[in-house]
């Protein structure tokens, strides 16, 4: 392989997956970066969002789901 074809992989891998740099802070623009962001590519998705007890996925990222969290009527502690 040829410096510049080298080159050339290493660009395109960096492209595809931001491996040589720092991670986009926020990319939903929710407001939480990825770090915190359980789901950075849902902007409704984020630690101060409420919970949705019927759309099946972790709105406020406290790891329980819809009747599973203790937001939703009939989960735990409600
Ligand atoms: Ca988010
Ligand atoms: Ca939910
Ligand atoms: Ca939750």
């Amino acid at each position: 392989m040829t410096d510049a074809l080298r080159g050339l992989v290493i660009a395109l891998g960096c492209a595809l997956v931001t491996a040589c740099g720092p991670p986009p802070p926020d990319r939903d623009g929710d407001g939480f970066d990825a770090s915190d962001d359980c789901n950075d590519a849902n902007a409704k998705v984020h630690p101060d969002a409420a919970e949705l007890c019927d759309d099946g996925i972790d709105n406020d990222c406290n790891l329980m789901v819809d009747v599973g969290d203790a937001a939703c009527a009939g989960g735990p502690g409600a």
